[in-house]
């Protein structure tokens, strides 16, 4: 039966990106009736250093961030990941099935470890295994994400697949990704062929749903662009990454396809778009940023939230790995 799961990691502010890719997307699937689940990915997010109490912090933010964002703690199950081991315990098992060739065409990995791969933590490099055992632990089938996860997905399809394979067990089912709508992959205000991202150094390249009023104007006024007015159909965006991106967060915001916001802006220039784009920004993100930072005032309610539910988490999740324990051979699983 179909069931959701996804996460997102509590490394930095949320971004535009995350809200467009995920958090919007999350609250759609959160409406379509199907059992949603979404984790707080807190060991995901320690595989690079991360100081103790921005941590604690960053997990509350992302807790509030999903709730602000739409997401009902009664309707899916919000959690944060170390509090459910089971996660841990499964992708144990996954480092066991995935190979090692399969780790490093990871793009992910060879971008976030460049060229200094021996200093990468192991932890980074098994990161997807992680993230397989994160879906698979639910049996999840669904799994709404931006356009940068995609490769991590077919990974945990070729996880689940390998294992139902060796083991002669029609086990795990093959989860597939949810990538779709107009800001599957938000690119930064600065570089229109680099993705928006929490940790880019560059403040200015990204929007965060903590920002106010102020500035989302200012950044989306100081966003790179071309001198050129916007063209009258999408095609006139080949070559425009900064113009294409700046569409693409204009009909994400305004639920519009991106042809559909050619059709009412095409022919401006961006004296005109920006403020446009500048007004939608404000107007659908400072309610979410106001909520999160109302949220924040009461992080012991945070904590219950999670508490309570990584609870309804692990009724799913601890017969799921009993079972998998059970087909590998494991004394004392059944
Ligand atoms: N720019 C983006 N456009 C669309 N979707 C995005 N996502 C992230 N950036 C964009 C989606 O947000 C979800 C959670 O991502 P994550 O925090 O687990 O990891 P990430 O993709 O690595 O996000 P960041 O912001 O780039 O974090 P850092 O800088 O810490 O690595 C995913 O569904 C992702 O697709």
């Amino acid at each position: 039966s179909p069931r959701v799961f996804s996460g997102i990691q509590p490394s930095g502010n949320l971004q535009l990106g995350n809200y467009l890719g995920a958090l919007k997307r999350f609250a759609d699937a959160q409406s379509s009736g199907t059992p949603t689940l979404y984790c707080m990915v807190d060991l995901h997010a320690i595989t690079v250093w991360q100081d103790p109490a921005d941590l604690r912090r960053a997990t509350r933010e992302l807790c509030a961030g999903f709730i602000a964002s739409g997401l009902d703690p009664e309707k899916s199950i919000l959690f944060n990941q170390s509090q459910v081991p089971e996660h841990a315990q499964l992708a144990w098992v996954f480092n066991c099935v995935a190979r090692m060739g399969w780790m490093g065409r990871m793009t992910q990995w060879k971008d976030k470890a460049g060229k200094n791969a021996e200093n990468a933590s192991l932890g980074l490099f098994a990161y997807p295994a992680l993230m397989a055992a994160d879906i698979l632990v639910y049996h999840a089938t669904h799994v709404p994400v931006g356009e940068d996860q995609k490769q991590h997905l077919e990974l945990a399809r070729d996880i689940a697949a390998k294992f139902n394979h060796d083991y002669g067990a029609d086990f795990f089912p093959l989860p597939e990704p949810v990538i779709e709508g107009a800001a599957t992959r938000v690119m930064s205000l600065r570089d229109g062929t680099k993705k928006m991202s929490k940790s880019d150094p560059s403040d200015m390249s990204r929007i965060n749903l903590t920002d106010d009023a102020d500035a989302i104007a200012k950044k989306i006024r100081k966003a790179k662009t071309d001198p050129e007015p916007l063209p009258a159909t999408l095609e006139g965006l080949d070559g425009r990454p900064e113009a294409r991106n700046l569409v693409n967060i204009y009909a994400g915001l305004a639920g519009l396809a991106p042809a559909d916001v050619m059709t009412q802006m095409g022919g401006k220039s961006f004296a005109e778009f920006k403020p446009a784009l500048a007004e939608l920004a404000v107007d659908r993100l400072a309610p979410i940023s106001a909520e999160m930072a109302r949220l924040m005032q009461d992080p012991a309610e945070i904590d219950r939230v999670l508490a309570r539910g990584a609870e309804r988490a692990r009724e799913i999740a601890a017969p799921i790995l009993r079972q998998t324990y059970d087909i590998i051979g494991m004394v004392g699983a059944q």
